[in-house]
């Protein structure tokens, strides 16, 4: 039988994730929206897209969250992106009143599904899921760290004039500015990332890496990503249904690891068909690890921020 997966939201990132899930055939995708016809409207363009493209998948488009019931897997890609000037966090009072109705739908329609959250501020948002849905913390985590560690190695893979599939590394912490790049590990095929660029072009990488999501809204000024950040959640989506056990940066609620508890935060996980089965603690250096406790630091500011408010 095929899975079924429902995109909510079917803005720019949720409708190129529901295109990306049926060219891969992962299974029927229902991508849902609040303002009428228009995932409708998407869903059918892209139905109509299967014969060229083959891929045989149904794709509907609906505004009712009642059409999710079934799902095995729910992506919650609903609400605000950023503009030109503003941080992840100055989404945190709207995005969570929209995450919070959606997983409410989540939790009635869908409640054996497993829940991959895309939405700004990312951390917060995946606690906010988290708290509304009660599902176990296996089955409730978030996107971010996939995407910031694929510009790392775009942005490596230009610098070395190397392949970047060779480009292994990852960026830890919480999808923001307080975003760890693991140097440390950082390889091209086994080769130490130092043995090709020298400490300057390493630390510019590093820079660029952590401010890479503000380079593309500063570029199209109306939005931000869409097309790596849904081809990032769809690699996750893949370890998912083909328990695949792929070893990927998500944000994950930790409880000790890293010395850090009760927050979502980017960290190694292995990724199978019961969702997170593994939090990996790697061996990273001091300074990394007093980098990825700060970053818990700066996300736990931003939960009380919103439990201030009431939300
Ligand atoms: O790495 C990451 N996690 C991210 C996160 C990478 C890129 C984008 N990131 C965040 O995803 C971004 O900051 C936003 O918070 C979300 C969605 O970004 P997108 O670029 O897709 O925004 P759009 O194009 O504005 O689409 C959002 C859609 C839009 O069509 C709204 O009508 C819809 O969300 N929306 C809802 N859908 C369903 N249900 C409800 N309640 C709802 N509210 C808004």
């Amino acid at each position: 039988m095929r899975r079924k997966i429902t995109v909510i939201g079917g803005g720019n990132v949720g409708a190129t994730t529901a295109l990306f899930l049926a060219e891969k055939n992962l299974g029927n995708v229902v991508l849902t929206d609040i303002v009428e016809d228009m995932p409708q409207g998407k869903a059918l363009d892209m139905l109509e897209t299967g014969p060229l493209h083959r891929y045989h998948g149904i794709i509907t488009g609906t505004n009712d969250y009642a059409d999710m019931a079934g799902s095995d897997l729910v992506i919650v890609t609903a609400g605000l992106p950023r503009k030109p000037g503003m941080s992840r966090s100055d989404l945190l009072e709207m995005n969570a009143k929209i995450v919070r109705e959606v997983c409410r739908n989540i939790k009635e329609y869908a409640p054996d599904s497993i829940v991959v959250i895309v939405s700004n501020p990312l951390d917060i948002m995946c606690w906010v899921a988290r708290e509304t849905t009660g599902f176990e913390k296996h089955r409730v985590f978030g996107m971010a760290g996939v995407l910031d560690t694929s510009r790392m190695r775009a942005f490596i893979a230009e610098a070395a004039d190397c392949h970047a599939a060779d480009v292994t590394c990852m960026v830890l912490g919480g999808h923001g500015d307080s975003m760890v790049p693991i140097t440390s590990t950082t390889s091209v095929s086994g080769v130490p990332l130092s043995d090709l660029l020298s400490q300057d072009r390493i630390d510019a990488i590093v820079e660029r890496t952590r401010k890479g999501g503000g380079e593309i809204v500063k570029l199209l000024k109306t939005g931000s990503a869409f097309y790596a950040p849904a081809a990032s959640v769809v690699e996750m989506t893949e370890s998912i249904l083909l328990d695949g056990k792929r070893v990927l940066p998500c944000a994950a609620l930790l409880d000790g690891e890293y010395g850090i508890s009760g927050c979502y935060i980017g960290v190694p996980v292995k990724l199978g068909s019961r969702g997170i089965e593994q939090v990996i603690e790697m061996k990273l250096s001091s300074a990394e690890l007093s980098a990825l406790r700060k970053s818990a630091t700066a996300v736990r500011r931003d939960i009380e921020a919103l439990t201030a408010l009431g939300e």
